[in-house]
């Protein structure tokens, strides 16, 4: 078995809240949530990562905006202490969104390394959805200032991109950041009534992410580090640290690597039935010669078949039980999810339409 690798990437807007999500997530899972930790993999960004967590919660200070060099973090994921896969996420600023820079290096990155990703979110600012729901008149505005019409461009290119090239479609997480201002513009509205509300705006403003098309998932999350009740992007004011409470943070990461996992178990399911097919004939291959006058004279040819059926059959064994674990890892991941569901943290859309 072979631990899969996997490549996420961010789209959003400058100051949509892309590199404190990362951060506030890394941080609530490398503490670990229900035995799945994370961990990465040069210890020095794990340093790097903690400190600038705790300069947030400690003074209120947030971390500068990202330069026009995108910084690439590798990590391994793990259930129980066994690594489930490893993966790189690639943080760019928002403006490698902004096609008017033509000598920005990062936008054409920005766009190659979307074609190769496994997991992509999609980032809109809560603050520009608050106070659902949004009306026509003002979808436009919302649109505008989410970029989600480029969004949703890049995103299209890249699925037809991936289509065309016959590989698998990427899970889409929809980052619904600064969550606090969304719930803080409609206190009174039930929280499944709201989710109805936002995932119906989603699926206006990013159509790409919500075709219907066999096998694709997509999460929308709406996720906060704390309830700031506003939004200090560009501006150099200290959060109100008492005010931290992060929420639905790692919700988003089990769901990027759902389809991965489940094409990894249903291959390695694949060898090993036909593993088990192979044995299968060999043993009555076998078993017939057994039976012919010749086998009489040949001894050590039976001897070494015999033994290289038993090597099989212990291989099988072992790729049996891999599969049965990675099962087991895949249903807890799935489970973990459906509870957010269920409580309306998450929504989910198989195949374009929303699970219920
Ligand atoms: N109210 C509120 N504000 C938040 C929250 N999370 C982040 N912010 C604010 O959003 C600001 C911008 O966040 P960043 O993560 O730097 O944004 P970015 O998308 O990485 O921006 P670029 O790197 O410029 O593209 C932060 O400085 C915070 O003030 C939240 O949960 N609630
Ligand atoms: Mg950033």
């Amino acid at each position: 078995m072979t631990v899969p690798q996997a490549k996420v990437t961010m789209l959003g807007t400058k100051g949509s809240g892309k590199t404190t999500y990362l951060l506030g997530m890394y941080a609530v899972l490398s503490a670990g949530v229900q035995g799945h930790t994370l961990v990465t993999t040069d210890l020095d960004d794990d340093e790097d990562m903690a400190d600038a967590w705790y300069e947030l919660c400690d003074n209120g200070r947030v971390p500068p905006a990202t330069s026009t060099e995108p910084k690439l973090y590798s990590f391994i994921f793990r259930q129980d202490g066994e690594t489930i896969l490893t993966f790189d996420w690639e943080d760019y600023r928002g403006g490698a969104m902004d096609g008017n820079q033509p000598e920005a290096t990062d936008a054409g990155r920005l766009q190659a390394r979307l074609i190769e990703s496994d997991s992509i979110y999609l980032v809109l600012n809560g603050t520009h959805l608050a106070g659902s729901p949004v009306v026509d008149e003002r979808r436009d505005g919302v649109k505008r200032m989410t970029l989600a019409r480029r969004m949703n461009a890049y995103l299209a290119n890249t699925l037809s991109e991936r289509a065309q090239r016959g590989v698998q479609l990427p899970s889409i997480t929809v980052l619904l950041t600064k969550a606090d201002m969304i719930r803080q513009a409609s206190p009174r509205t039930p929280p499944e009534e709201l989710m109805d509300q936002l995932c119906d705006l989603v699926q206006r403003l990013l159509p790409a992410a919500f075709e219907q098309r066999a096998g694709s998932r997509t999460l929308v999350c709406p996720v906060q580090l704390g309830a700031f009740g506003q939004d200090m992007a560009g501006e150099d004011l200290t959060l109100d640290t008492s005010k931290v409470n992060p929420r639905n943070l790692a919700y988003p990461l089990i769901h990027s690597f759902l389809n991965l996992l489940d094409t990894n178990v249903r291959s390695d399911r694949f060898a090993a039935g036909r593993l088990q097919n192979r044995i299968t004939e060999s043993a009555d291959d076998l078993e017939k010669y057994r039976k012919t006058f010749r086998s009489i004279f040949q001894p050590k040819y039976v001897a070494s078949q015999t033994r290289a059926i038993q090597d099989e059959r212990e291989q099988l064994e072992k790729m049996q039980e891999t599969v049965a674990r990675m099962d087991t890892q895949v249903a807890r991941l799935v489970g973990r999810l459906e509870e957010a569901r269920i409580m309306n943290r998450v929504a989910v859309f198989e195949d374009g339409k929303r699970v219920v």
